[in-house]
């Protein structure tokens, strides 16, 4: 049985992520594609334990330190591995707003370095696709909702879109987030469909992250 197509989306707060993930989910449905129960997942998953101090700390209600911050996001991600793993191995294909990429980026964009935070995810399931969606951060500011939380500010947004750039690489696509959303959600469509239908017709494993599109950590 070929396995299921692991799809991120990836991008600045108020990007339309959650739109584009939600409509990438129906379009994928509408073509008849397997897809795992409750698409689109999301990155934090505030519903487990770990989740719930997360979204204290998102909403400032808790504090906690840079490096503590970032090893619960991805201790976030790593009780979620094994249930993608087995959706993509049932054949089922998975969608996630934001995953290892935003945990990268945004606590390098705090300050830690860059190989000490690709640490904690070494090992994850390897997206197939990223679909990066690019908003200027002006824009952004200007959508509803910009500002509630932890990190909704232009300097920040700056500073984490620039560590994005770095992290761009094979396997990722930049799609223009401005305009309609029925007009994104085509482009969208039409880097992610060729990408499902490859790994579909392939009979291969599931990667693990760091191994292609960032470079392999050293030593
Ligand atoms: N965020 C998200 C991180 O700082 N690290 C991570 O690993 C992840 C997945 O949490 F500000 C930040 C990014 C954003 C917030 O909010 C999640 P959304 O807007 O609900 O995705
Ligand atoms: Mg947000």
């Amino acid at each position: 049985m070929p396995r299921g197509t692991l799809i991120v989306f990836e991008g600045l707060d108020r990007c339309g992520k959650t739109t584009q993930t939600r409509l990438c989910v129906e379009g994928l449905s509408r073509t008849g594609v397997k897809l795992a129960a409750g698409l689109p997942w999301r990155f934090p998953d505030r519903t487990t334990p770990i989740g719930e101090v997360l979204n204290t700390y998102l909403t400032s209600k808790t504090e906690l330190g840079d490096e503590a911050a970032h090893l619960l996001f991805s201790a976030n991600r790593w009780e979620k591995a094994a249930t993608i793993r087995e959706a993509l191995g049932r054949g089922e294909t998975v969608v996630y707003d934001r995953y290892a990429y935003s945990g990268v980026a945004y606590s390098v964009a705090k300050g830690l370095g860059m190989e000490w935070c690709l640490a904690a995810d070494e090992g994850l399931p390897r997206p197939d696709v990223v679909v990066f969606l690019e908003v200027g951060v002006d824009e952004a500011r200007g959508r509803e909702g910009f500002g509630g939380e932890r990190f909704e500010e232009a300097e920040t947004q700056k500073r984490v879109g620039a560590v994005f750039d770095r992290l761009k690489g094979e396997g990722w696509s930049v799609v223009e987030g401005s305009g309609r959303m029925e007009e994104v959600a085509e482009r969208v469509k039409a880097v992610v469909w060729p990408v499902v239908q490859a790994v579909t017709g392939r009979d291969d494993e599931v990667g693990e992250l760091w191994g292609q599109g960032v470079r392999k950590r050293q030593g």
